[in-house]
């Protein structure tokens, strides 16, 4: 029955069915039998977006891997996930088969026919009695552009829901609020060689070294000997290795941006000619004026002369600074405002469109800036707007479909989804590679709303996530290194990722499950022309026509081979495709006047302050270059796992361990107003007094975490909540 299906509506083998061997039970196709060779593919973890060598064996199989030297953003170098990468896709947790919860509620392996099946008629019936608004899907930045594009476009335009988010809500959804509004588009302005070509270098809530380990090592190539001034509440590996720390008060970082904007406009350090190409300096001027660096050194946690300090060195005449920031900034209840606070900052002092400026976000996951601009979740597909109805003709007559069927209002977003979970509105989820009952702040939450959902899908590479135990149904997913596709980094960079692996079982690309689905669904006509990811990577760059992340000048995935990955915009017009290009170099800006906007508004008080019941600020993030997330990958590799504890520890002072007789590698009980954990103490160095640190891979972590959003982006505030610490008896 399925090869029927495949047959009728796939048409000839494509390259991505041929590589699906599973599939088929036929093993790899005889043509690609060739003498062991290497092929290469971008990392499918951070955005850094490495590539890859990957050494293959006569039949086409990986059977090794390493960096790969010539590529313009690693240079050579990988990280020790990058290393491992293939790894996780031997683990025994693997999804291999569909699983079906059955009436006794036990997983029961079926096949894709009562798989497919089941999902088109439970979905079909609960859309029927509870309209289009009744279901809704998650999925992530961590899948090929190609793959969420069909997700977004089947399940909006071919399935007729509205609702959908993905996890990049959880990660960037800050950046791109604050870019959108700033620029008019969501444009991460800089270029790598920008790390190498600044004379200061500020991170804002960003560790690099952890985080984006080969991006820290592109600032060590700086031959400017250049400042590198991290502003974050840990001493963390990066803190420690730059050349100044500013130990932050936890949310402090917007009244010390605006009293660093005070103090350069107080002083004449502004750069007129950039100002000209603004609105909204002179409110400005006037709003930072009472923010003053003694007014806002409490709240910063900061003296005025290091505030007054940091404004001279950010400002000096002649040099160049750049600013990048990453989940420290966008985690927060005013993340939008902090990440405009920090655009505004380069605007007025004219580090923006030159080499070795610029305010740029550092984006987290492998693709997350291809869903910004493909998903098709908050904006429409191809970086166009649902609200427009100009944009709806335009991608309606590109896809060939009639403009009624593309929603003009906007999709609920991460938190609104589940509000609408608990209100009974929303009673079907399908979600497509994120793990939220892990990673979703106050997930405890989750375990009640799990009661109110009629049907819950989760399609992933494993079977034991937090989030697939859950599920009414598992599709078994293919993952990085078993598909192809392509994805964008953080510096706007386009490359591929190949299929070098047989994905085990039955397990499928998530392109190949959509597509199936489509199918069934019985709107497969309308996406005959999407049969395999290279032909949807050419109906998705000529729909970024005239947009400005226009790549209709690239030509196919061996084009972006050949260039070392191309960033966007990449226009038809463009005659040379330069390696690194930076945007707004002219001057001129994506929005309607051509001129960027600044927005500000007064700082707010952090959303769950401490108190005597609750004396400590809980910060959480990444804790070691060698764990991915909720580690269902990074966490199947033997040797990544030597790298970092087990089990979840967190960061103490020494002085407040002291204080509550803490020993080191003792368990502590951590209690937030929503729950209680237990973690082994220690004590570091690196954290302040009143202060404790969780690494996010443990899924205790958001057992604590306090559910408030920033009221622009609704992006989760992840990294601050009051938490009471005591050491149980024995
Ligand atoms: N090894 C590894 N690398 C990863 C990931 C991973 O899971 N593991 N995940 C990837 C993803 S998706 C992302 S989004 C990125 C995240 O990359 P980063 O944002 O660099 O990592 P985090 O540790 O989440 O947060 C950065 C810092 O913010 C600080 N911080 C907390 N509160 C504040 C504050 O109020 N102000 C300031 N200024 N700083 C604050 C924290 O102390 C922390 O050191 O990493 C990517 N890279
Ligand atoms: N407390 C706290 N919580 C946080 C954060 C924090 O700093 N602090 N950070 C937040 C951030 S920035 C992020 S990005 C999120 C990340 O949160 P999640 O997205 O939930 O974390 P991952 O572990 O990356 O989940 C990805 C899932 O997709 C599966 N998968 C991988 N590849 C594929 C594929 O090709 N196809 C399919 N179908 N499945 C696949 C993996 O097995 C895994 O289950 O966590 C957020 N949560
Ligand atoms: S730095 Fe990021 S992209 Fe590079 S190898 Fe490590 S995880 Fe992969
Ligand atoms: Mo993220």
């Amino acid at each position: 029955m399925l090869r029927k299906i495949l047959k009728q509506h796939t048409g000839p083998l494509t390259r991505d069915l041929v590589q699906e061997p599973g599939l088929f039970g036929l093993g790899k196709v005889p043509s690609r039998l060739k003498p062991a060779s290497t092929t290469t593919s971008v990392c499918g973890y951070c955005a850094t977006g490495c590539q890859l060598k990957i050494h293959l064996d006569a039949f086409g199989n990986a059977i090794n891997l390493s960096p790969q030297s010539g590529y313009p953003v690693n240079l050579g170098m990988a990280c020790p996930k990058g290393w491992q990468a293939l790894d996780p896709l031997d683990a025994a947790d693997r999804a291999t088969t569909p699983l079906l919860r059955d009436a006794t509620g036990t997983f029961q392996p079926v096949s894709w026919d009562t798989a497919l099946d089941t999902f088109v008629t439970r979905l079909k019936s609960i859309k029927e009695s509870h309209g289009h608004e009744s279901v809704a899907f998650l999925s992530t930045g961590q899948i090929p552009f190609e793959e969420m594009a069909f997700l977004g476009c089947l399940f909006k335009f071919g399935m007729g829901f509205l609702h959908c988010d993905a996890n990049t809500r959880q990660c960037m959804a800050t950046a791109v609020t604050a870019y959108k509004q700033s620029f008019g588009f969501d444009a991460p302005p800089s270029t790598y060689a920008d790390f190498e070509e600044s004379d200061v270098i500020v991170l804002v809530g960003s560790n690099l070294c952890i985080a984006h380990p080969i991006l820290w090592q592109r600032i060590m190539r700086n031959k400017r000997s250049p400042e590198i001034i991290v502003i974050d509440p840990r001493a963390t590996e990066t803190a420690q290795a730059a050349t100044r720390h500013l130990a932050i008060r936890p949310k402090g970082d917007l009244p010390l941006l605006y009293a660093l904007a005070n103090c350069i406009i107080r002083d004449r350090r502004t750069d007129g000619e950039s100002i000209a190409n603004t609105t909204g300096f002179a409110e400005f001027s006037e709003f930072v004026k009472p923010h003053t660096p003694e007014s806002v050194a409490d709240a910063a946690g900061l003296t005025p002369e290091v505030i007054e300090e940091l404004a001279a060195i950010v400002s000096q005449s002649g040099k160049r600074v750049s600013w990048w920031w990453t989940m420290g900034v966008n985690q927060s209840h005013e993340g939008v405002r902090t990440a405009q606070a920090i655009i505004n900052l380069c605007l007025i002092t004219g580090n923006i469109g030159k080499p070795g400026t610029g305010p740029s976000s550092i984006t987290g996951q492998c693709n997350a800036m291809g869903s910004r601009l493909f998903s098709n979740t908050t904006s429409l597909v191809g970086g166009h707007d649902f609200a427009d109805p100009s944009h709806r003709e335009k991608v309606a007559d590109a896809l060939g479909i009639s403009p009624d069927l593309i929603p003009a209002e906007p999709s609920f977003a991460y938190d609104e989804i589940f509000d609408a979970v608990e209100a009974g509105k929303i009673k079907a989820l399908w979600i497509v590679a994120t793990n939220p009952f892990h990673s979703w702040i106050n997930r405890s939450r989750l375990d009640t709303l799990r009661e109110k959902l009629d049907f819950l899908v989760v399609q992933d590479m494993y079977h034991s996530t937090e989030s697939a135990r859950a599920a009414d149904l598992i599709l078994p997913a293919a993952g990085w290194g078993e598909k192809d596709g392509c994805l964008i980094n953080s510096e706007r960079r386009i490359g591929t990722i190949k299929s070098v692996r047989k994905a085990p079982g039955q397990a499928l690309s998530d392109f190949r499950i959509i597509r199936l689905i489509a199918d069934r669904w019985g709107c497969g006509e309308m996406f005959s022309a999407w049969t395999h990811p290279e032909a949807v990577f050419k109906i998705l760059r000529d729909l970024t026509a005239g947009r400005p992340c226009d790549i209709t000048g690239i030509e196919n995935y061996d084009q972006l081979d050949r260039e070392g990955g191309i960033q966007w915009p990449c226009p038809a017009s463009m005659k040379t495709i330069e390696p690194e290009r930076r945007l707004f170099e002219n001057g001129k800006f994506f929005t309607p006047d051509g001129m960027a906007h600044i927005h500000f508004s007064a700082p707010s008080p952090l959303p769950e302050p401490t108190d005597p019941e609750y004396p400590f600020i809980l910060l959480t993030g990444r804790g070691t270059s060698s764990q991915w997330h909720t580690l269902s990958r990074t966490g199947k590799s033997k040797l990544l796992a030597q790298l970092a504890p087990a089990t979840p520890y967190f960061e103490i002072h020494r002085d407040d361990a002291m204080a509550l007789g803490i020993e080191s590698n003792a368990s502590v009980s951590i209690r937030s107003r929503r729950g209680e954990i237990h973690a082994t103490a220690f004590i570091a160095p690196t954290v302040q007094r009143g202060h404790v640190f969780l690494p996010m891979h443990y899924p205790e972590v958001n057992l604590l975490t306090h559910p408030s959003f920033d009221p622009h982006s609704r992006q989760p505030n992840y990294k601050a909540c009051a938490v009471a610490l005591s050491v149980p008896s024995t």
